[in-house]
């Protein structure tokens, strides 16, 4: 980082603050991850300064020649991961991959339906604080407050009642397997689309240990950031025939110049992504998920659902009198990093929660295994079911300390930050 530190130390020390808090904690937010050194220099790289408006071969700027071989390898690469028709690389992000499909496919006013926020759903699939709440005509399905599941005859009956023209299914806080068919069955009941936000799920498809929602959704939206192991970004994917409809309404429908630099990086997390070692990555995110749930639920913790099939699951603390809120702020003073989450009809309010949800792609990247989740899942409970015991705080600070010597992260980012 040598320049930065002498250009602008102020930066420079909340940059370098930030690396190390990344080290020396353990990361559960199921949303988050640590890219490689080749997806970080290529977001540091020249493309930042170039405008590229429009597509490959048909941009509204000169000197565009790599940026169009960056766009296209890009596009390929995605395109082959999800066995997608088509590939729109642009979006900023989540929200604007979404976003875009809205754009392209519907009139204010018109029907959406998506899961709840609450139940696990999305800002973005209708929720009235967003754009998507507010511009279009949203309804919701959710899951069974016992099982903790889709149930998806209601879902059917729902669509039935709704007949919603958009269906968007994808959630950012379900930990079951999601059945793209059957949604895609339910949509064609009632000859509406299908939109799969796959954001959270996306590498364990890529991977082959999730089913892809190609080829039964007409639209998958994705970030890349999260399983996917790439730069904070989106990607918008659809079936051929909505190609065009998608390109124009990324660009020029809701944004400007695309963020090259970041198509570069994502471009590189995709060729990652198609190596055999990403296919031992996720699958053994999933292994720790798993492990890590049992050994919170063997603490005391009940986990809803009762476990997890994904990357991620919600421990819900009502059986310990502990709310999200205060949850999250407890672990964050030993370095465990979760977020408050509202578990499926929660009692308390979204700034509460009476749940943390908790994932384990970061994890997973730094090299940790069953063992060391066994390990987590007590020392989370002991921090959580002894609030103030100074003992155990002590005894789990070390824990954490303890396994972020003996997992370390961007080993060569650490001579000499400060
Ligand atoms: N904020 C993301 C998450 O944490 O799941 C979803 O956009």
């Amino acid at each position: 980082m040598s320049g930065l530190r002498e250009t602008d130390p102020e930066i420079y020390h909340q940059i370098s603050m930030e690396l190390e808090r990344q080290q020396n904690g353990i990361e559960l937010i199921a949303s988050e991850n640590f890219v490689s050194e080749a997806v970080l220099e290529a977001q540091g790289s020249v493309c930042t300064n170039k405008y590229a408006e429009g597509y490959p071969g048909k941009r509204y700027y000169g000197g565009n020649e790599f940026m169009d071989g960056i766009e296209r390898l890009a596009i390929d690469r995605v395109k082959k991961l999800f066995d997608a028709p088509h590939a729109n690389v642009q979006p900023h992000s989540g929200a604007q991959a979404n976003m875009a499909v809205l754009f392209a496919m519907m009139k204010p006013g018109e029907t959406i339906m998506g899961m709840s926020l609450d139940h696990g759903g999305h800002l973005t699939h209708g929720w009235p604080v967003a754009m998507s709440g507010k511009w279009f005509d949203a309804s919701f399905y959710g899951v069974n407050a016992e099982t903790g599941l889709i149930d998806y005859d209601n879902v059917a009956d729902l669509v039935l009642q709704k007949k919603p023209k958009l269906l968007i299914c994808g959630a950012s806080n379900y930990s079951r397997v999601i059945d793209f068919k059957k949604f895609r069955e339910i949509a064609d009941s009632v000859g509406a689309l299908l939109m799969a936000d796959v954001a959270h799920i996306a590498g364990l498809i890529v991977a082959g240990i999730h089913p892809n929602a190609f080829p039964h959704a007409h639209f998958v939206t994705t970030t890349t950031h999260k399983t996917l192991r790439g730069p904070r970004g989106g990607v918008t994917m659809c079936q051929e025939e909505f190609a065009s409809a998608i390109d124009k309404a990324v660009f020029p429908g809701i944004q400007g110049g695309p963020l090259m630099h970041v198509i570069a990086a994502k471009a590189v997390a995709f060729h990652e992504a198609s190596q055999p070692e990403f296919k031992t990555y996720q699958n053994q995110i999933v292994l720790n998920a798993k492990a890590l749930a049992q050994s919170i639920m063997d603490n005391g913790v009940s986990i809803v659902s009762g476990g997890t099939d994904n990357h991620l699951m919600t421990a819900d603390l009502r059986p310990i009198k502990m709310t999200g809120k205060k949850a999250s702020a407890l672990l964050d003073t030993v370095h465990i990093t979760t977020n408050k989450n509202t578990i499926p009809n929660d009692p308390e309010k979204p700034m509460v929660t009476s749940g943390i949800r908790i994932g384990t792609p970061a994890v997973t990247t730094r090299g940790m295994k069953e063992p060391e989740m066994k390990i987590i899942g007590q020392i989370l409970t002991d921090k959580l079911k002894n609030p103030e015991d100074a003992a155990v705080h002590d005894k789990v600070w070390k824990s954490v300390g303890d396994l972020c010597s003996r997992f370390p992260l961007y080993r060569d980012r650490l001579a000499g930050v400060r």
